[in-house]
């Protein structure tokens, strides 16, 4: 007889996890649901719902082999009902079980419809984070303001990580200056380690790809890791070949070269395939042994225990109407290249086509090429959240929204970000080589060929100047706009119209 369900959900797939320690191996019963409500809530990338569906299905097995006794449901089940409140009702009801254990979702939409089963559902904190949402209440308590930095100095005392007697290993806290150079065009980047499809895996590529090929990203080749041993060779792989060059080239893009020396391990991160800390204490080890620069492992350490701590206790601090967030008024909808159709920008069209080929970008590329263009463009923060949501393959609310709509779209007002991530071609030109062989001209601020980053930037600041031309970190953009004479800032402002008329009646741009 079983007396309780343990709800195991796609991206809670850690051996350790917080309703697992919680529940009885001999008594309960592990739920685990492939559904269509999750899978539909946005039109997720098919390569995200292969992924999460193939690593689903092995963790099932995984649990099985060491004892657990699991129904699992398959997508195509005939009794599947479609939802995760759905399952663990009809599972309840075929097994007698009163009670659920869950771990608190990383989606405010999912804790409600779990409050809301008419089962008893105890939700458990999800621990799998070096931060406990208590614990980031206390340290926001009473501050003014919310800064990333001081956040990550308090996890680096903590956590110990590169810590030398109380002390930041290297003399400082913070290497990122060291961290913006631009790529060399014969850069030696092996990228991510490739994963080919076993039979789990084909199996699921054929299911999504019945199910859900309508949706916009590209299925095959499909080459992730679907459990905790490939995910811990491909983090190996990054360590040994890219990790060095990391730091150096951080913020880089370059056409043809996807993942440049990123990790590409969030997808296995969030699902909970890798351990953060245990994906830190490798990286520093790496550091220790001489394998890597400071640079390199101070900024890819920063990333794990600093922004990614950071922005999921954002997410549970501000609450469920976050998303829903939008201090600038930002009401134009997002054009239609987002999804593929064709656009003259080269920067744009590289990074809408490796996000539909791999549903990967990487972090400046998502920041300050496709989260740029809409801010600067004045699109509605919401669908903006909307596509990063659908679109990439480590997607979930808890870390995507603080991301979106704070840092990229500043629709927050500023809890994230102290001033919106806006910059001309100037900017993307430094650090890629898209602007080469671009249909516009990054140097061109006026007339027909004139780069639509840098009419739209100047438009930007000059329709949000009330709000930001005090902000001390935008002083020197607004001098620089009041010292253009008059007649060369109205040029500017016509063409940006222009440009955002077209955008609105959804022509080419
Ligand atoms: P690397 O560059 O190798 O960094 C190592 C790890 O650090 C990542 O795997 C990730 O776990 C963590 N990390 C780095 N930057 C961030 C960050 N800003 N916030 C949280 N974790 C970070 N990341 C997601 O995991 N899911 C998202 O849905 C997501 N949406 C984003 C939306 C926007 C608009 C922006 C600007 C960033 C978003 N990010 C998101 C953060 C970042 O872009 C990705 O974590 C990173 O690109 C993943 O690639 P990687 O594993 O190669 O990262
Ligand atoms: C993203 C996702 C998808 C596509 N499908 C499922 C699913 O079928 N079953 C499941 O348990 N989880 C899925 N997920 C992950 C959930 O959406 C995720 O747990 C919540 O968004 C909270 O982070
Ligand atoms: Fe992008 Fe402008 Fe450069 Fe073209 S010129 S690639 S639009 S930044």
């Amino acid at each position: 007889m079983v007396t309780r369900l343990v709800l195991v959900l796609g991206d809670q797939l850690s051996p350790n996890v917080a309703a697992l320690q919680a529940a009885d191996r001999d008594s309960d019963l592990v739920v685990m649901a492939e559904v269509m409500d999750e899978a539909s809530y946005v039109r997720h990338h098919p390569k995200k719902i292969a992924f999460l569906f193939a690593a689903m299905r092995k963790f099932a097995r995984e649990l099985e082999g060491s004892g657990w006794r699991v129904a699992y449901t398959r997508l195509d089940d005939p009794d599947n009902a479609g939802s995760i409140p759905g399952e663990l009702l009809r599972r309840a009801a075929e097994c007698g079980a009163r009670e659920v254990l869950a771990t608190r979702p990383g989606e405010w939409r999912l804790i409600r419809l779990l409050e809301n089963l008419p089962v008893p559902v105890r939700q458990f904190e999800d621990d799998r984070f070096l931060c406990s949402e208590a614990e980031f209440r206390a340290w926001a308590g009473g501050r003014k303001v919310l800064r990333m930095e001081h956040f990550y100095r308090e996890m680096r005392r903590r956590t110990g990580l590169l810590m030398e007697g109380g002390e930041p290993a290297g003399g400082r806290w913070n290497f990122d200056h060291e961290n913006r150079r631009r790529a060399p065009a014969d850069i030696a980047c092996v990228g991510p380690l490739a994963f080919p499809p076993d039979d789990t895996v084909e199996e699921v590529l054929d299911l999504v790809a019945a199910r859900f090929g309508g949706n916009f990203g590209r299925l095959r080749p499909f080459t992730f890791a679907t459990d905790r041993g490939e995910a811990r060779r491909a983090l190996a792989h990054f360590l040994r070949h890219s990790l060095p060059g990391f730091g150096d080239y951080q913020d880089a893009m370059l056409a043809g070269h996807r993942f440049l020396c990123h990790s590409v391990i969030s997808p296995y991160l969030n699902a909970g395939l890798l351990d953060p800390l245990e994906v830190c204490l490798a990286a520093e080890a790496a550091w220790k042994a001489g394998a890597a620069p400071i640079n390199a492992v101070e900024g890819f350490i920063r990333q794990i225990i600093g922004w990614r701590e950071f922005v999921r206790g954002i997410y549970f601090l501000e609450g469920p109407d976050y998303p829903r967030r939008n201090v600038l008024k930002h009401t134009a909808r997002l054009p239609a290249f987002y999804w593929g159709a064709p656009t003259r920008m080269r920067c744009v069209a590289e990074v809408v086509g490796q996000t539909r080929d791999e549903a990967y970008a990487h972090h400046i590329q998502r920041l300050m090429v496709a989260g740029n263009f809409a801010l600067l463009a004045g699109v509605d923060p919401h669908e903006v959240h909307e596509w990063y949501l659908s679109v990439y393959a480590d997607a979930y609310e808890w870390v995507e929204a603080p991301n979106t709509v704070g840092m990229s779209q500043f629709a927050d007002g500023g809890i994230v970000a102290s001033k919106p991530y806006v910059a001309s071609g100037a900017y993307i030109d430094r650090m890629s080589d898209y602007c080469d062989g671009c249909a516009y001209d990054v140097t061109a601020r006026t007339g027909a060929a004139a780069c639509p980053f840098n009419l739209l930037y100047w438009h930007f600041l000059d329709r949000h100047r009330a709000r930001f031309e005090r902000n001390p970190r935008m002083v020197q953009m607004y001098r620089t706009w009041d010292r253009m004479d008059e007649s060369r800032r109205r040029e500017v402002l016509a063409g940006a119209e222009r440009l955002l008329g077209r955008l609105a009646r959804g022509e080419p741009v």
